[in-house]
């Protein structure tokens, strides 16, 4: 396989103005027309070479160009592509016409059936499964589409736009014709054929436009499609108010599919969507489920301009719409439920995972430089990482200086494919900034580690504050040039209170108790003055640069912080740095076996607090008194030893549970109500808040926990309560766990998504014994290798989030992992490459599991047919 490189894009040889499509749908033998109007790019820098058009598994029926059949001489086919040689200098128009198979589409990139419904994926690169064409998201086409096939098995027939034409034909088929005004990338293409039943709703837009909002599913599910519905209404508001964006067509469609390779995907006009994404009823979703749903609604909506009316000029800028796209979303559910639990669940995703990818052999920039498989790049740093540049640049300019600038960026690249750097040159732009500097923070990868030191001198009544940067090397990086990273601070004073934050130099203190300083330099001080005590440094606040900060604090520092922090963000984060503390501190005794290992009363007089606070946002509350994950535990470790963090943070809540035993029962009983009506912020607050109390209380595992649990799981109403209290009593010895198990199946069998979480929750069980119940449930009539989300919930989440049992001694979770990866190799590689990233952080382990988890990826990178997609991800892990 051959990598592709930022550095070789040129511009686009053929443009193709328009695209009419005529689909005769079959389920093993489709038949598609495509013609296209084809002209030379004036902008090209070479001149009249062949047309290239990209194509896989299709057959190649007829060649017309401009109305006459076109000699086979003039053409060549390689397994991707379709080469004419001497076309026309003028504009001119090619037909092609092409057979597939959707039904051997196992892949899910292109055409494919999903449950006996047509569906398609094109993004990135699906659409050369459907017909020959420049598939580059820099080719942007006005669209046609005709889609013909049986009415009583397909009597839903979907496309971009809107729809202009529709007829009967002999043989009881059908057509329908659909228009798309605007010019999109063929990534954007979509159709739907189906049974399938409809939600809809009509929406006015703050400029009085009438647009039909409509959701599909299966008839089974339409019951489920509610939230969604109030979801997208939500978002399309959330948009005009916030960035003065309204929707363009008259029809806004979702379509739920089974099978999905990804969350969901922003096709002009009709979204289509994993189940997953858009199914929520209160006794079938959880509260997790519901805000899911309500932030991947909003991010397609988002999507209609920042990404499909502004698109991406190659896939290197993939970030342009992603970053900009997930921190528009982050921002939207902050709005809509707790802002700092928003915050700190997108940095704890942050810190954990993208951290690892940044400092493992696949970490790659904000805008990667080369590829082999673009489908490999849709990565957390594209995404997650993607999101935090643009937060810094929302940091830095204010929020209305961000808006200002997104103003001009839709003002000056609407219906274009553009940059990053054009992108920042808007904000640039628009603000008379200079972020010649911020810039690397898309071209060079790796996390950077930002060390403050702090001194004060009661003499002058000042405080030296000197922040130095560096970045670790990455692959293709060995040095990196310093990033400009806004770094927010505020200083506390012994009593807690904020105290003016005065530049030594400034005639007055600066009007907020936050400021964000501008860090640029390798090493930079701060000289803050007017401080009549040495102060307490909050720093980061927020998170307001993807960072690891080393600050030296004591324990008492840290505990005054969790008390005081008026920064919700450091607030909790110091509790997480204690705690955190405390286990690595447990972790090595651990290993030698060491059986006293006292409770650090300062650890539990913090936790006694924050039981026993009256919390108004009791989500933040939960947030606060769970500890740190064992992978972020694990992170600071220089080999991570996964029993040990493990046993380690079992210990420490085991013991919190003893020691605030009334507490967490005092709490849980006042949070306790069940309410299958109510999905609004408070109530979900107690009710996550709840269920935290409940899982320190099963770690007691006495018989009143073992019943407490029982109960909850028998008699709530909610999917929240019911599958907390089943995780409670899964990972416990309870003597009711494979009845309630056999009855938590029993009642939902029908229902997927539920019968995923039924997997999920056994894979994640960290008790011994996981491996083989795995391997059990794969061989469960229930589960379909076929389908992405249920290979996600049984062996993504066995080697992605239960740490003790995939890392195994023996090696017997990564013997499992590779079987697998092989297995799905030639099913759907998109799928098995993201599952063998498990295996990618081997380094970070002992010689015997870096022995082990090598030799399976080496078994992976033999693999005979092997995709590209797991090549790449095999070949790259091991080098
Ligand atoms: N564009 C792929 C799915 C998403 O990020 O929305
Ligand atoms: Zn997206």
């Amino acid at each position: 396989p051959r990598a592709i490189h930022l550095k070789d894009y040129t511009p686009p040889e053929y443009l193709v103005d328009t695209v009419d499509l005529f689909f005769e749908l079959d389920e093993e033998n489709t038949r598609v027309t495509a013609k296209l109007r084809v002209r030379r790019n004036p902008d090209a820098g070479g001149g009249g070479g062949e047309l290239e058009l990209c194509g896989e598994d299709l057959i190649l029926e007829t060649l017309k160009l401009n109305g006459r059949p076109w000699a086979a001489s003039r053409y060549r086919l390689t397994p991707e592509a379709l080469f004419l040689s001497g076309v026309p200098d003028r504009a001119f128009d090619l037909e092609i016409v092409t057979r597939l198979n959707p039904k051997a589409n196992t892949a899910l990139e292109g055409l494919y059936l999903s449950n006996g419904m047509f569906c398609t994926q094109c993004e990135a690169q699906g659409f050369r499964k459907i017909t020959y064409f420049p598939d580059r998201p820099d080719v942007m086409a006005v669209y046609t589409t005709t889609l013909v096939a049986d009415r009583d098995r397909y009597p839903v027939l979907l496309s971009n736009g809107n729809p202009i034409a529709q007829g009967e034909l002999k043989n009881g088929r059908h057509w329908v014709k659909w228009e798309d005004p605007f010019k999109k990338p063929c990534y954007l293409f979509a159709l739907v054929a189906g049974r399938l039943a409809c939600l809809e709703e009509d929406y006015r837009t703050a400029s009085g436009r009438g647009v039909k909002l409509q959701i599909f599913a299966e008839p089974h599910d339409l019951d489920k499609c509610g939230h969604a519905m109030q979801s997208l209404r939500n978002a399309m508001r959330w948009d005009e108010e916030t960035y003065g964006r309204e929707y363009d067509l008259d029809l806004y469609m979702i379509v739920a599919v089974n099978h999905f390779n990804m969350g969901a995907m922003e096709n002009k006009g009709l979204n289509i969507f994993n189940t997953k994404y858009v199914l929520a009823r209160p006794d079938t979703a959880t509260d997790t489920d519901y805000e899911h749903i309500e932030g991947v609604i909003g991010h397609e909506y988002f999507h209609n301009w920042t990404g499909n009316r502004i698109t991406c000029r190659d896939w290197f800028q993939l970030s342009l719409k992603e970053g900009l796209t997930v921190f528009r979303d982050q921002e939207f559910s902050a709005s809509r439920t707790s802002r700092p639990v928003k915050r700190i669940d997108s940095v704890n995703m942050l810190r954990t995972r993208q951290f690892a990818e940044d400092s493992g052999p696949l970490a790659h920039p904000v805008r990667p430089e080369s590829y082999i498989e673009i489908n490999n790049f849709y990565t957390m740093t594209v995404y997650e990482k993607g999101a935090e540049v643009v937060r810094m640049l929302h940091t830095l300019l204010g929020a209305d200086g961000f808006r200002r600038g997104s103003d001009l960026y839709f003002q000056r690249h609407d219906g274009q494919a553009v940059t990053c750097d054009d992108f920042v040159k808007c904000m640039e732009d628009a603000n008379g900034v200079d972020l010649a500097q911020f810039r690397r923070w898309y071209s060079q990868a790796g996390t950077p580690e930002l060390h403050l030191h702090a001194v004060y001198d009661a003499a002058s009544r000042s405080l030296a504050l000197t922040v130095r940067q560096n970045c670790p090397p990455t692959p293709g990086q060995p040095v990196k040039q310093p990033f400009h990273i806004p770094l927010a601070v505020g200083l506390l004073g012994p009593d807690g209170r904020e105290l003016p934050l005065r530049l030594e130099g400034e005639a007055a203190p600066h009007p907020e108790t936050t400021r964000v300083l501008h860090v640029q330099a390798q090493e930079q001080r701060f000289r803050f003055v007017d401080l009549p005590a040495k102060p307490v440094v909050s720093a980061l606040r927020g998170f307001s640069a993807p960072v690891k900060l080393h600050v030296e604090r004591s324990p008492q520092e840290l505990a005054f912080l969790c008390a005081h922090d008026p920064d919700f963000f450091n607030r909790w984060d110091a509790g997480q740095e204690l705690a955190a503390r405390a286990l690595l501190r447990l972790v090595p005794r651990w290993a030698v076996g060491e059986t006293s290992k006292p409770l650090e009363p300062l650890l539990l007089e913090v936790f006694r607090a924050l039981v026993a606070g009256e919390w108004e946002d009791r989500s933040y509350q939960a947030l606060l008194l769970t500890l740190p994950s064992e992978e972020y535990v694990g992170a600071a470790m220089k080999a991570i030893e996964p029993e040990a963090v493990h046993a380690a943070r079992q210990w420490v809540k085991r013991e919190l549970a003893v020691h605030l035993e009334a507490d967490f029962l005092r709490l849980y009983q006042a949070c306790h109500e069940d309410r299958r009506d109510r999905f609004d912020a408070a109530t979900m607050g107690r009710r996550r808040l709840k269920n935290t109390c409940l899982a320190y209380l099963g770690e007691l595992e006495t018989r009143a926990s073992q019943r407490l649990a029982v109960r909850q799981f028998r008699e709530s109403h909610t999917m929240t309560d019911r599958i907390a209290a089943l995780s409670v009593i899964v990972n416990s010895h309870n003597p009711e766990r494979e009845v309630c198990l056999d009855e938590f199946y029993q009642q939902w069998k029908d229902e997927s998504l539920v019968v995923g979480k039924w997997f999920s929750i056994q894979a994640t069980c960290h008790l011994p014994g996981t491996l083989a119940r795995v391997r059990a449930l794969i061989a469960h009539p229930a589960f379909d290798f076929k389908m992405p989300n249920h290979v996600r919930s049984l062996i993504g989440a066995f080697s992605q989030s239960n740490p003790v049992n995939f890392h195994a001694k023996d090696g017997a979770g990564y013997a499992f992992l590779a079987d697998h990866v092989i297995e799905l190799n030639t099913i759907n590689p998109q799928i098995a490459a993201r599952l063998l990233t498990a295996l990618t952080p081997w380094r970070r382990y002992d010689d015997e599991r870096q022995r082990l988890m090598c030799l399976q990826l080496q078994r992976v990178a033999g693999t005979s047919n092997i995709s590209k997609d797991v090549y790449e991800v095999a070949m790259k892990s091991l080098s």
